[in-house]
């Protein structure tokens, strides 16, 4: 078998025996759905965007991942936290960023999130309780364990979701972050985003133990491990992880297997992999799979979803004329930025 092929059979592989299947109901489904949508939606026109010259920097999209970041982070309540990676443009939508301050961001305009400033990697929300945006792959890990540390201090009940790639669980700040929250019983959740490579490196390459969520085991964390096709799913496993930070105060160190359809960032041809893993991997779109339900057990009809799927459109195009129409960031600080 040729390397790559060793690699599509190894990514391949489900996590079948810890699956259950979550009912969906509609207004919960279609409100999933209709997230997903604006994701993979705002970050296609993104890639477009980008290839018009007209965003710069770093671009790494979520495409294929958005179950993750939408079923788990609708298991928080409004005041929770939030830190995630630089694939973040859904997390940051999840947790209340409008498409509109996102797109502005990624355009490098003013009136982005983050001033203009810091772009694709660096969105940042204080009021909606989302820190980032952290280029440096584990280096935020000990930031969400800080923030737990605080929430406890305070004594405030508010959960921290943490995401990161498998990438970072080989990574120091990774297990300095883990290792202080089981100590001190810190109310994080850490989000394994396990995407079966960090770049162009396959998992099986970088972890001897393939399974990331075995890591709480020496720390006498809690820990959790599913598939991430099913939003409904994520949901329903990352409420368990979060009631229990909430009431107990314990963190729980959880791996969602999900896969990115496109490159690493938007200059990766993505050569180290095949087609037909991609294609496979296709057939498993966590927006399909809502989508279906949506018109299986859910009971919506076809003229429901067309219609929300206008609206999500008219929402997209309306974020890029408002980055498009939006004043450049330099102007507002007063000096200019080149590359
Ligand atoms: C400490 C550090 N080392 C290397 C890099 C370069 N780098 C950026 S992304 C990345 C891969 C990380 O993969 P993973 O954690 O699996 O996240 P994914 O990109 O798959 O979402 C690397 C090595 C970095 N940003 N920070
Ligand atoms: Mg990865």
């Amino acid at each position: 078998m040729t390397k790559k092929g060793e690699a599509t059979r190894r990514v391949a592989e489900r996590i079948e025996t810890l699956e259950r299947e979550v009912p969906a109901r509609k207004p919960e489904l279609l409100e999933l759905y209709r997230q997903m949508l604006v994701i993979r939606r705002m970050e296609e026109a993104a890639a477009k965007a980008y290839a018009q010259g007209k965003i710069g920097g770093f671009l790494h999209l979520g495409i294929g991942q958005e179950s993750v970041c939408v079923g788990a982070i609708a298991a928080l309540q409004k005041d929770d936290y939030v830190v995630a990676t630089y694939r973040e443009h859904g997390h940051a939508y999840a947790k209340g960023m409008s498409a509109r301050a996102i797109m502005a961001e990624l355009y490098g305009k003013r009136t982005g999130c983050s001033k203009g400033l810091g772009g694709s990697m660096h969105l940042y929300d204080a009021p909606n309780h989302f820190l980032g945006g952290h280029g440096i792959v584990g280096g935020h890990v000990p930031v969400a364990a800080g923030v737990g540390f605080k929430c406890k201090y305070l004594g405030e009940k508010r959960v921290t979701l943490c995401f990161f790639g498998d990438g970072a669980a080989t990574i120091g700040g990774f297990f300095e972050g883990i290792a202080l929250s089981a100590l001190w019983k810190l109310p994080c959740v850490f989000i394994c985003e396990n995407n079966l490579y960090s770049m162009g490196t396959p998992l099986y390459r970088s972890l001897s133990v393939e399974d990331v969520s075995m890591k709480a085991l020496a720390f006498g964390m809690a820990r959790d491990r599913f598939d991430g096709d099913d939003v409904l799913r994520v949901r329903a496993r990352i409420a368990e992880a979060v009631d229990r930070a909430r009431n107990t105060g314990e963190p729980t160190l959880v791996e969602v297997r999900t896969y990115r359809f496109r490159g690493h960032s938007m200059s990766d041809p993505g050569q180290y992999r095949t087609k037909e893993e991609v294609e496979e991997w296709k057939k498993r779109d966590p927006l399909a799979i809502a989508r279906k339900r949506l018109l299986g057990d859910a009971g919506c009809d076809e003229a429901e979803l067309e219609s929300l799927e206008a609206q999500v459109k008219d929402e997209i195009d309306d974020a890029v004329r408002f980055a498009e129409e939006s004043p450049p960031a330099d102007e507002y600080l007063g000096f200019t930025y080149k590359e």
